[in-house]
């Protein structure tokens, strides 16, 4: 068989196979610049509007997938049911939000080409939209869900009708609220679209031509597995966020995270945590001259750095100053293998703080598919699972019998923590053990390091070039080439503009930049995109220790150039090519709609201005979206205006 992983590896890009240890080091949402925080408290929310809107009727027909042909576009209707209820899924109570009744919300799910309408309920105390993440909405840039920039938000008591086709994409997708941080209380949940027939796979590469293992894997793709990694806390996020601005305290400590909505804590012996975390410890010493340690859920300490010293964070329950672990015992999930030669997991970040790494003992992954692009293959050990980023992975089940852990394990430098559930061989149980004994190869311990060293078996998404060879790039030179800076300009507050401007929570409020009069704002992008122009979003990080997994709206993007050592340093892709520049690649670069940009580092997106509208891009750490870092990039505005629908508009 031709193919080999090593094949799609760029010798010049410097995050290529030997590096990725080094970059994982360096993965942080730590902090270190000791600024002060002006401590004002946010404006808290107000109506923008009062008069109570009607839901908006669409004219849709519901056809059994049965009683077409499966080319046929269908309409798929949903109805989301948004509640609070009080809820422990890791054994501490807290309110917790619902879709449905359930925690992450129902799977959203069609062929490609189907038309998706989710009826949202907004029955919460707080107002509310829902974004449906790489979604483009092409053509319908008002069901983006972006509350002041494509809609209004919903408030308590109203409903609003998502409706949107999915021609053109397949794969992985998720849905979340987009108003605050709260799909960090439970709005979330997946979307999944089957890819059309005529779709080009990569199974053939990873059965090595045998037709059923093929067949198997054509077969499992109509129901993936379920894999999704949240992250959790013992907070609300709005209790937390009102910390943050009060205190000047950047959250950065987790109550574990969940898979699935399951999980339990457990509590590692600080020798663990310090050995995991060891690195950790350096990469903070260096960055800041502090030396510090771990409490007992792994969480950094960094009081020296982070808020005011001297309050009380413990009283305060303060994220990232936690009172002592406490373990529990509540269902992790498991999955019973049933006999099949293979599993295919749909594996989704539906975190709003850490991104992890994800290995199974004892089994290796085979990478297919990456935010909703099948790529060439990967057969690895470990799999860096980037915040709100999504990954189809197909798993030989090679064992006789036995339970082995799927482990997720906090990538970031603020925290060691891991969340397993368990892979079982064995006949299904009707209650939990306390846990399952370790019993085959762990390939990562609770901090995500891989036990061999030299171990070259971990994701390399550098090298996860799109299966479609026509998936590229254009060549340029692109029309518009802007720049962006990722900063913390205090304690509290994240920027992604060259000047420090931050995006206000209150722009959640505001009249939609996809129609307001005046959009004359500090993190508003009005640089005449029109349709057909190529457009190159340069974005250098210049923190030393914080990773921003950056997210833009209504596209995919091809990510031309890449490091995790150094700035862009150039005006233009083209400026960098004629210099020779090492980390650009037009040829067969990945194709996201979120990646994340290294400390020190760069990234450079291209993407083709097809979708007229108003775009957000942003950090999807949601407190660093909160506080500031997000912009909206308007796209052939005028085009779209006269066509948004007077409901959305009057809504
Ligand atoms: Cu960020």
């Amino acid at each position: 068989m031709a193919f080999d992983k090593d094949r799609a590896n760029d010798d010049d890009k410097d995050r290529a196979n030997g590096d990725d240890k080094e970059r994982a080091n360096v993965y942080s949402n730590g902090a270190y610049k000791a600024s002060h925080f002006p401590g004002s408290q946010g404006t808290r929310d107000s109506r923008a509007h009062s008069v109570p809107i009607p839901m908006i009727k669409c004219i849709t027909t519901l056809l059994s997938l049965l009683a077409v042909p499966a080319f046929a576009a269908v309409v798929r209707e949903y109805s989301l049911n948004l509640t609070a209820s009080y809820l422990a899924p890791n054994g501490f109570y807290r309110e917790t939000f619902l879709v449905n009744g359930q925690h992450p919300g129902p799977l959203i799910e069609a062929d490609e080409g189907d038309t998706i309408s989710a009826t949202v309920y907004n029955n919460l105390q707080v107002p509310m939209t829902i974004h449906f993440h790489g979604i483009h909405q092409l053509g319908t840039p008002w069901m983006d869900g972006a509350p002041g920039v494509s809609q209004r938000p919903i408030f308590p008591g109203e409903s609003f009708v998502y409706n949107f086709t999915t021609a053109g994409q397949y794969g992985s997708y998720w849905y979340h609220a987009h108003v605050r941080s709260y799909y960090q209380d439970g709005i979330r949940g997946p979307v999944y679209i089957r890819p059309a027939n005529d779709r080009p796979r990569p199974y053939d590469l990873v059965t090595e031509g045998n037709a059923t293992a093929t067949s198997i894997l054509r077969a499992l793709e109509n129901n993936p597995t379920p894999l999704y990694i949240m992250d959790w806390t013992k907070l609300t996020s709005d209790a937390i966020y009102y910390r943050e601005i009060t205190y000047g305290i950047d959250p950065t400590c987790i109550l574990g995270f969940l898979i699935n909505g399951k999980g339990r804590l457990t509590c590692p012996t600080n020798e663990a945590i310090t050995a995991a975390g060891a690195g950790r410890l350096e990469i903070f010493q260096n960055a800041t001259g502090i030396r510090t340690s771990f409490d007992s859920l792994g969480c950094l300490d960094i009081s020296a750095v982070n808020g005011y010293p001297g309050i009380d964070n413990v009283a305060l329950e303060a994220p990232g100053y936690s009172a002592s672990c406490q373990a529990t015992n509540t269902d992790r999930e498991i999955f019973y293998i049933n006999g099949t030669d293979w599993m295919m997991f749909n594996v989704i970040s539906m975190a709003g703080a850490f991104a992890s790494y994800l290995s199974i003992d004892g089994h290796d992954m085979w990478v297919l598919q990456v935010d909703g692009t099948f790529i060439q293959p990967q057969k690895v050990k470990q799999l860096y699972v980037g915040l709100s980023s999504r990954y189809m992975i197909a798993v030989p089940t090679v064992k006789d019998s036995g339970n082995f852990a799927i482990r997720f394990a906090c990538s970031e430098v603020a925290q060691v923590t891991e969340q397993i559930a368990w892979l079982s061989y064995n006949a299904p149980t009707a209650s939990q053990p306390v846990d399952y004994p370790v019993t085959s190869d762990v390939y990562q311990d609770i901090g995500g390091n891989l036990y061999d060293p030299d171990s070259t078996q971990t994701f390399n998404e550098t090298a996860a070039a799109p299966f479609e060879e026509s998936v590229k790039p254009p060549q340029g030179p692109a029309q518009h080439a802007i720049h962006f800076t990722l900063n913390r300009t205090a304690v509290v507050s994240f920027s992604l503009m060259d000047g420090g401007a931050l995006m206000p929570i209150e722009m959640e409020y505001m009249t939609p930049l996809l129609w307001a009069d005046d959009v004359n704002h500090p993190t508003t992008l009005d640089i005449g995109i029109k349709t057909g122009d190529i457009v190159d979003l340069i974005i250098d990080n210049t923190d030393r220790v914080i990773l921003h997994p950056m997210h833009l709206h209504g596209h995919t993007f091809w990510v031309v150039s890449e490091s995790s050592r150094e700035n862009f340093g150039y005006s233009t892709v083209e400026e960098a090519i004629a210099n020779g520049s090492s980390t650009i690649n037009l040829n067969n670069p990945p194709y996201r709609d979120g990646y994340p940009v290294a400390p020190r580092g760069h990234v450079v997106f291209r993407y083709i201005a097809d979708n007229a509208g108003a775009w957000m891009f942003h950090c999807h750490i949601n407190m660093h979206l909160m506080t500031g870092m997000s912009a909206v990039i308007l796209e052939d505005r005028e085009a779209i205006r006269p066509k948004i629908p007077a409901s959305v508009i009057d809504f």
